[in-house]
């Protein structure tokens, strides 16, 4: 039986559901106007009134927003209501440039809960299960954020925050952890430790449920660790900017569901901006429609994605996403191909004999774009025979050629020599940009 947190609102009728959403969006739109500066300017200078939003579709006409806009208004110039009216502020990590600052009024973080008291029930989670949240608990969204949404659903946080990973794996065992919150990196790396103390996850624990996300990771990396840990691996999206984690994948595992009463996705071309129609790949977009202290209006999130607002076998009505590639600009351009870091990961993951760490290199030499891969052998497949070694690296090279259409030179090297991650993992070094 599929069980739903809210039902009538997960399950409402398309039509139903996009009225809802218009009067929403019409709503937002009036209160940012009448709140902030910032979007009555925005809003000027494009030529819009709020009541020139009528319809859903009327949505293309407003202005978009970039993370640059929470940079130049540092801290909290966007913001919709007086500091007073905050309960809580956090920081992004600043993956890419200088932090930015967001805040919640208590309704924003009910519904922040909310959200993910839904994601957390269409996986499988709640009374009884106890969830170990591995994620960073401080500025950073993802430990706190998943904390309310499991306390909502009524399961029993063990708030472990990242690091200290033998420990991890000691009260995973002591304390029957059934889902774990972490990075996929980070869990990867837990596994290895794991072994090395000789607990094996599939057998000597509980863990039936990963909830990994924060940063990119391949559907052929979900079916390793499913295959090598016994669990099911759902992937979770959020944004500090849209409050934090909010969004997973359902038990079908076909996308994650964007909650669309709180709000609104669009794909658009990310060179244009011009609306993508559904199943086509470009730059995800999103209008917060709930949100009260930073309502965001057309944001460019810059993740690469598809939206798919078919019927779901779960029965929720709510579009979904497809698996996020990497941001728009994560991709590489190499001797004019485009490669996305998601790419090589799906590549790699699916020869048996490479293990789940890998990094890629990236130079210019004589001129030249020259990418390195560089990789470790799984512990199955060991061998320190120069022979083996050349006939992986040949093999990984031409599969990688295969599928990305470029030479690439892949470099075996020594079994735990390239970095974990107990967070959001950096698989790219690219020496063009220094
Ligand atoms: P920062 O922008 O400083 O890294 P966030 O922690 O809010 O701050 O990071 C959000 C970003 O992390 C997303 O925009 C996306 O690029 C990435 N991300 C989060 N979850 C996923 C996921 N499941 N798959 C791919 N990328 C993800
Ligand atoms: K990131
Ligand atoms: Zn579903």
């Amino acid at each position: 039986m599929i069980e739903y947190w809210n039902p009538l609102t997960e399950r409402m009728p398309t039509e139903e559901l996009n009225k809802l959403q218009e009067e929403k969006l019409k709503s937002i739109v009036r209160y940012v106007y009448q709140h902030s500066d910032f979007y009555r300017k925005r809003f000027d200078e494009a030529g819009i009134k709020p009541d020139d939003i009528k319809t859903l579709a009327d949505v293309t006409k407003l202005p978009f927003t970039y993370k640059k806009d929470l940079r130049d208004t540092y801290p909290t110039g966007m913001f919709c209501v007086p500091n007073e009216q905050l309960v809580r502020f956090h920081v992004s990590s600043g993956t890419t440039g200088k932090p930015t600052v967001v805040g919640y009024t208590k309704n924003d973080v009910d519904e922040w809960a909310t959200s993910l008291a839904r994601a957390m029930t269409s996986i499988g989670i709640g009374r009884g299960d106890i969830i170990q949240i591995s994620y960073g608990y401080g500025l950073f969204t993802g430990g706190l954020g998943l904390h309310y949404g499991a306390e909502e659903v009524g399961s029993t946080v063990l708030p472990t925050s990242s690091g200290n990973t033998e420990k991890q794996i000691e009260l995973m065992q002591d304390l029957g952890t059934t889902a774990m919150a972490c990075t996929p990196s980070y869990f990867l790396f837990m596994a290895e430790v794991a072994r090395s103390m000789g607990v094996s996850i599939r057998d000597d624990t509980k863990l039936k449920i990963g909830i990994f996300g924060a940063e990119p990771w391949s559907q052929q990396m979900r079916a390793r660790i499913e295959e090598t840990t016994g669990i099911k691996a759902y992937d979770v999206f959020g944004t500090s900017e849209l409050s934090g984690p909010l969004f997973t994948e359902c038990t079908y595992q076909d996308g994650i569901h964007i909650w669309a009463d709180q709000f609104l996705v669009e794909v658009v071309d990310p060179k244009t901006g011009e609306s993508l129609p559904d199943g086509e790949r470009g730059e995800l977009v999103i209008t917060t429609l709930a949100k009260e202290a930073l309502p965001l209006i057309r944001y460019r999130i810059g993740d690469n994605t598809v939206l798919n607002r078919e019927p779901c076998g779960c029965g929720r009505t709510h579009p979904r996403i497809m698996r996020i590639l990497g941001r728009v600009d994560d991709m590489l351009i190499i001797r004019g191909i485009n490669v996305f870091p998601g790419q090589i990961e799906s590549v790699l993951m699916n020869i048996p004999e490479v293990g789940e760490h890998f990094q890629i290199i990236v130079d210019r030499i004589n001129e030249l774009d020259v990418m390195k891969i560089q990789i470790e052998m799984t512990d199955a497949a060991f061998s320190d025979k120069v022979k083996d070694i050349i006939k992986l690296e040949d093999k990984v090279a031409s599969a990688l050629h295969k599928v990305l259409n470029l030479a690439v030179k892949v470099e075996l090297v020594e079994h735990g020599s390239l970095p974990r991650s107990m967070g959001k993992s950096k698989k790219v070094i690219d020496n063009r940009k220094l």
